[in-house]
């Protein structure tokens, strides 16, 4: 029998993926679902420390492999406490960027060799496995127009230039490529109920394809 459900939402900035996360919770929460919502870097108390260092302050003021180590050591502790516990209960479990943000911004947007970056997050997730990605692949212009209107001080990345979140957009199309058994790309232009819906129904088919 499969333990639990593991579900990641990814994309560039201002996609709508916390927006989209956040829907799916309440709609399978409403239809009776155990379902877990969290988010990375985060979902610990000492996740949630490194996310400060993290995302907040000037945007050169660690390496890209200092970030890459930073956002592992984040992640193993949130998979030890949080991702890993939810699963063997059998929950569902909603995770706000995984593995393949690190893929993306590190990895294509970083120049972190991609051999590397895997192996990393190979041995961090260990048997957490994501059984859907949606990756959000929206236009990183208008990403960017829309995260402008949203006062947080969490904006080390949002200062990086175009040309990173272009190389994160295309990243993220690649790894969705590489990997279509779990990798969903989502029109993240289209109107948010639509996305809702098509979100909703796909999760319940594979969850229920999934020996549920
Ligand atoms: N990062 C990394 O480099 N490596 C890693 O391994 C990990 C992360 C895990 C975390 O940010 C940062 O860490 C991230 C990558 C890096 N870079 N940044 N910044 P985050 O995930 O906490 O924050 P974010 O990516 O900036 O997300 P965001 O600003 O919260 O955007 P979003 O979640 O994609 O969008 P949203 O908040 O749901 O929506 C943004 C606005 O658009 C909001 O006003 C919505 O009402 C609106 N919206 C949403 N959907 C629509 C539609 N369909 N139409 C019109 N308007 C919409």
């Amino acid at each position: 029998m499969n333990k639990g459900f593991f579900i990641t939402f990814e994309g560039g900035e201002g996609s709508g993926k916390t927006t989209q996360s956040e829907l799916l919770y309440n709609n399978l929460k409403e239809k009776g679902f155990v379902v877990n919502r969290t988010r990375e870097p985060g979902g610990t108390i000492l996740a949630e420390k490194i996310r400060d260092l993290l995302l907040k302050g000037d945007q050169d003021k660690m390496s890209n492999l200092t970030e890459l180590y930073l956002f592992a050591a984040a992640r193993k502790d949130h998979i030890d406490n949080i991702i890993e516990p939810s699963l063997e209960n059998n929950e569902i479990v909603i995770c706000d960027r995984f593995i393949d943000s690190t893929t993306a911004y590190q990895g294509y947007a970083g120049n972190i060799d991609l051999r590397v970056i895997n192996y990393v997050n190979n041995i961090t997730i260990g048997s957490s496995k994501p059984d859907i990605t949606y990756i959000f692949d929206i236009d990183p212009n208008i990403g960017l127009q829309r995260s402008i209107n949203i006062t947080t001080e969490e904006i080390r990345f949002e200062k990086k230039d175009i040309d990173y979140h272009k190389k994160i957009r295309s990243g993220f199309l690649e790894i969705a490529n590489n990997n279509p058994d779990r990798c969903i790309v989502i029109n993240a232009e289209q109107e948010l109920k639509k996305i809702e819906e098509f979100i909703l129904n796909l999760t319940i088919e594979k969850y229920e394809g999934n020996g549920n």
